[in-house]
């Protein structure tokens, strides 16, 4: 099959779902076409059957804000046209599903049929979609996608909740990438714990991107109530708008000396290799696609309840869910994990067992299923 994977290229999850998919895919022996403004992180390598298409705006003075919806739309008409594509497969529905939709009718003037798939995000959906100025053109595009699919069950009920959808919404989990999970630590790794945690101090890590709905002040909470109770150090990953107040936060709990911002990771499971911890507080979180990935890497997790992280994280066994803003009991059940060597390990082998649940293998056919069905049509 030609699949054409539109995504945005950044550290976001639903960019990584779109690429480690693509990967896979075409490690199967599909051709798979990306599209977007930038070369997507996870797209490291070559491989004979990827190929990427840059969306480059037109940039003229008389527009405050360029039309990046125009130049996608043609970029997929012409992506389409001359790579022959089958289908298409849009990750994030804002502005990616009107786009595809758009492309769409245009194609069909040069008779060409292509169906195309939605895959529903997140905040797509829960923040940013539901808006006003967005909420009429998300209808629609759901309505009128070949096929939607949504990344956990708690997303389904919260996009029939907000939107007035009369199509069907398949849930297909996120997964877990060929090679985005720490199998063993390395001898470098160990060395590089050591720098961080000279005296065996446990190590304790969040990755995101530092918006408002990590809740990245509540990881630096839960650190200091761990940090009183047990030497240890806080790596956070990532980079965003929040970055600065937390920064601040580590000063005004006094304790910067344990905190590293280490910034944002190619490879998350750099990360990972050296932590004893995950801590995701998420205000809303359809998934939690970083709690996925330290799970593989034997990581536990601490996280909110909210959205789906359920789904992701059981709770006592794999890590723990708390409700959202409870630090206290975050920081309790973080310090039942760490206590002692034996519980760590006890956890750390729950965490990947239970991630097993989430392997491409597994994911993989029922985002197949779906293309195949589209293509019978
Ligand atoms: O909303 C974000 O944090 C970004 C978004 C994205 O586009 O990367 O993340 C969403 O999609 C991920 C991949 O499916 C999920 O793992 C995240 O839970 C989800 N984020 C939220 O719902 C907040």
């Amino acid at each position: 099959m030609k699949i054409g994977i539109v995504l945005y290229p950044t550290f976001g999850g639903s960019g990584v779902v779109a690429t480690e998919l693509g990967k896979a895919l075409a490690l199967k022996g599909h051709e798979i076409h990306f599209i977007s403004y930038n070369q997507p992180v996870r797209l490291d390598h070559f491989h004979p059957n990827i190929r990427y298409h840059e969306v480059r705006p037109f940039h003229y003075p008389l527009f405050d804000y360029q039309p990046y919806e125009l130049a996608l739309t043609s970029k997929l008409v012409d992506v389409t046209r001359y790579e022959g594509l089958d289908l298409l497969h849009v990750h994030y529905a804002i502005p990616h599903a009107s786009a595809a939709y758009f492309a769409q009718q245009i194609l069909k003037t040069h008779n060409i049929n292509i169906p195309f798939v939605t895959t529903l995000h997140g905040t797509d959906i829960t923040l940013v979609g539901k808006h006003p100025s967005f909420e009429p053109v998300i209808t629609f595009s759901i309505n009128n996608s070949d096929a939607v699919t949504v990344v956990s069950q708690s997303l389904k009920d919260d996009t029939y909740k907000h939107f007035k959808i009369e199509n069907g919404i398949e849930v297909i989990h996120n997964f877990i990438g060929h090679d985005s999970y720490c199998e063993e630590p390395k001898a470098e790794d160990l060395e590089r714990k050591k720098e961080i945690a000279p005296n065996g101090e446990r190590v304790i890590c969040h990755m995101s991107n530092f918006r408002k709905v990590k809740r990245v002040e509540d990881v630096v909470q839960i650190f200091k109530r761990i940090r009183e109770k047990m030497p240890s150090k806080l790596l956070l990953a990532g980079d965003g708008p929040e970055r600065y107040k937390i920064e601040q936060l580590c000063t005004e709990l006094g304790v910067c000396s344990d905190v590293e911002m280490v910034g944002n990771v190619q490879t998350a499971q750099e990360i990972h290799c050296i932590s004893d911890l995950f801590i995701l507080p998420s205000q809303t979180e359809s998934f939690g696609l970083a709690a996925l990935e330290a799970l593989a890497s034997g990581v536990p997790v601490i996280s909110s309840n909210a959205g789906g992280l359920p789904e992701v994280n059981k709770d006592g066994y794999s890590g723990f869910l708390s409700d959202v803003g409870d630090v206290d009991k975050m920081a309790k059940d973080a310090l039942k994990i760490l206590e002692n060597d034996e519980s760590l390990s006890k956890y750390r082998k729950q965490a990947y067992d239970h991630s097993l649940n989430f392997t491409i293998d597994n994911i993989l056919p029922q985002y197949e299923e779906v293309y195949n069905r589209l293509l019978k049509k």
